[in-house]
């Protein structure tokens, strides 16, 4: 499924007051430099048979045409790269020109771009050619990159000297503030890896707004922005970059007033031309989840009529019958499940963010907003029963499938009562083959139906089993697509690898799992 929308002389509708205060809580950014801790060659420019370099050795290396040295930062760094150049032989008479790959992880740096053929432009692929005219030279790359490994390959020096690179570092740069980090005392060490490597799976997308990935596409998500602000609640809580992310997506949206599926920031913010139902549906429940943590009454007030919009602008896609049409649910994201029928996880998002809703109308003091939404919520979760829910079967049926996607939603969305909803979860396996989960963003509400189904210990085994599966494929930081059953895979197409991001926001909720659910005896459900 390809996910590109053009919309010809699409001309947002922007808020002046609200982008100015947007633009009033850029954060500041944190910056560390770091150097390589490591140091090899590939035996063949894109073999993944590697010959280690004592670090030390790493200035003492002359390469010729064609020769490759790559290094190790030892982590995943979102930054600016800087390198300091010389050379052996005789007085350079011709530039060194080099290619220089940056790359999440080790397949990555293996990879030859060129086979990838996908429908995501390729511009996204972590390269640059470099010409270095006068050696020694100090070279900054300007462009911000994300990356764990670079790989130099002097693609040419001249007959008569050889490049030698005298030092490489990183200038790491991120809004969230380590200082600020909630401590948690995590017993279990597995889980302890698993929650580090959230936060930094976090800390690398925090930059001046809550970015998707730092590789690609470097954006304000809004279903990403979602998940992100929930991990930062009990990590970084910086609540003022959750609170501009809001108002970027409120102070530009469609000109009808619906909230964006992603919002660019520079040169100025400006909403996409991409509309996604249970996207626009999130910036509710974002809100309110925002409204939990801080009170801040401001903010409601600024937002509450663009959140209340969302909701009635979504009802009107549902017929009498509360059924969404085929053509809406095209909309409709989910995952990235290509053929998959939407309808009914559609309506399901729906009632889910009312109940979000109708929270905020309640804080608002709105009562005839909230009344109004608990009878449209109830007739709605009546309708999706009566519409989707086979009784005899006992599962959601949307379009003839039973996805285990469509159960999840429905689970989320109450639907069920919670014995029915224990006993569908305790069966989710049954449905796992109907469009496999192709995402952790759809894992993460697999767990969240778990969770409100009751079923904590299950819930915990997946999250171990999924995340924990990434972290033995070498995950420093957790990625945007990951099937353990098919490691090339990616949404993005043919030899996707290369294009997908392996720092990914809506992967980084193991954190907020481990921190609110399996470290406390005692939680609310109140984000499921
Ligand atoms: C991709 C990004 C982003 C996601 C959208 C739907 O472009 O991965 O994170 O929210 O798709």
């Amino acid at each position: 499924m390809a996910l590109i929308s053009i919309i010809e002389d699409f001309h947002p509708m922007n808020n002046a007051k609200l982008l100015d205060i947007a633009e009033q809580l850029t954060p500041t950014l944190h910056h560390e430099i770091h150097e390589p801790v490591g140091g090899f060659t590939l035996k063949e420019r894109y073999s993944s048979e590697a010959e280690e370099i004592v670090l030390h050795k790493v200035h003492h290396i002359a390469m010729g045409k064609g020769e490759n040295l790559c290094l190790d930062f030892g982590n995943h760094m979102v930054g600016y790269l800087t390198l300091d150049f010389s050379y052996t032989g005789s007085h350079p008479d011709a530039p060194a020109y080099l290619k220089l790959k940056f790359a999440e992880t080790y397949e990555e740096v293996c990879e030859n771009s060129d086979v990838y053929n996908g429908w995501v432009s390729r511009s996204w692929i972590q390269e640059e050619y470099v010409h270095v005219d006068v050696l020694p030279a100090r070279i900054r790359i300007p462009r911000r990159h994300a990356f764990r490994y670079l790989k130099i390959t002097t693609m040419d020096t001249s007959v008569k000297y050889k490049l030698v690179v005298r030092h490489a570092e990183c200038l790491t740069e991120t809004s969230a503030d380590y200082r600020r980090l909630a401590a948690a005392d995590i017993a279990d060490p597995f889980l302890k890896r698993m929650d580090e490597i959230s936060i930094r799976t976090l800390a690398n997308c925090m930059q001046e707004v809550f970015e998707d990935g730092p590789k690609r596409d470097r954006r304000l998500w809004m279903g990403d922005l979602r998940l992100e602000a929930l991990a930062n609640y009990c990590t970084f809580r910086n609540y003022n970059l959750v609170r501009r992310c809001l108002y970027l997506f409120g102070g530009t949206r469609f000109p009808d007033g619906r909230v964006s599926a992603n919002v660019f920031i520079k040169p100025k913010a400006e909403a996409d031309d991409t509309w996604l139902y249970d996207y626009s549906l999130m910036f509710v429940v974002a809100l309110e989840e925002y409204m939990q943590q801080t009170d801040d009454v401001d903010t409601l007030n600024d937002l509450y009529d663009i959140a209340m919009q969302q909701i009635e602008m979504s009802l009107r896609l549902i017929d009498r019958e509360g059924r969404m049409s085929e053509e809406d649910a095209a909309n409709v994201f989910l995952d990235w499940s290509e053929g998959m029928d939407k309808r009914s996880g559609g309506v399901a998002v729906l009632i889910y963010a009312m109940r979000y809703a109708r929270r905020l109308a309640r804080r608002k003091n709105d009562w005839s907003q909230a009344q109004w939404l608990m009878e449209k919520l109830d007739w709605l979760k009546a309708c999706a029963r009566k519409n989707y829910y086979d009784e005899e079967r006992k599962c959601f049926v949307s379009g003839g499938q039973a996805s285990l996607i469509t159960q999840v939603w429905n689970v989320l969305a109450d639907v069920l009562y919670p014995e029915e909803a224990k006993d569908l979860m305790e069966r989710s396996e049954e449905f796992m083959d109907c469009f496999p989960m192709k995402t952790p963003y759809m894992h993460h509400y697999y767990i969240a139906a778990l969770l409100r189904a009751g079923l904590r210990e299950k819930a915990l085994l997946h999250m171990r089993d999924y995340w924990g599966s990434m972290m033995e494929a070498g995950a420093d930081t957790f990625w945007e697509a990951w099937d353990p059953a098919n490691p090339k895979g990616s949404p993005y197409g043919e030899g996707g690898v290369v294009i997908n991001s392996y720092c990914h926001a809506w992967s980084c909720t193991p954190t907020y799992f481990i921190r609110s659910w399996f470290m406390r005896e005692k939680h609310t459900d109140d984000h499921l």
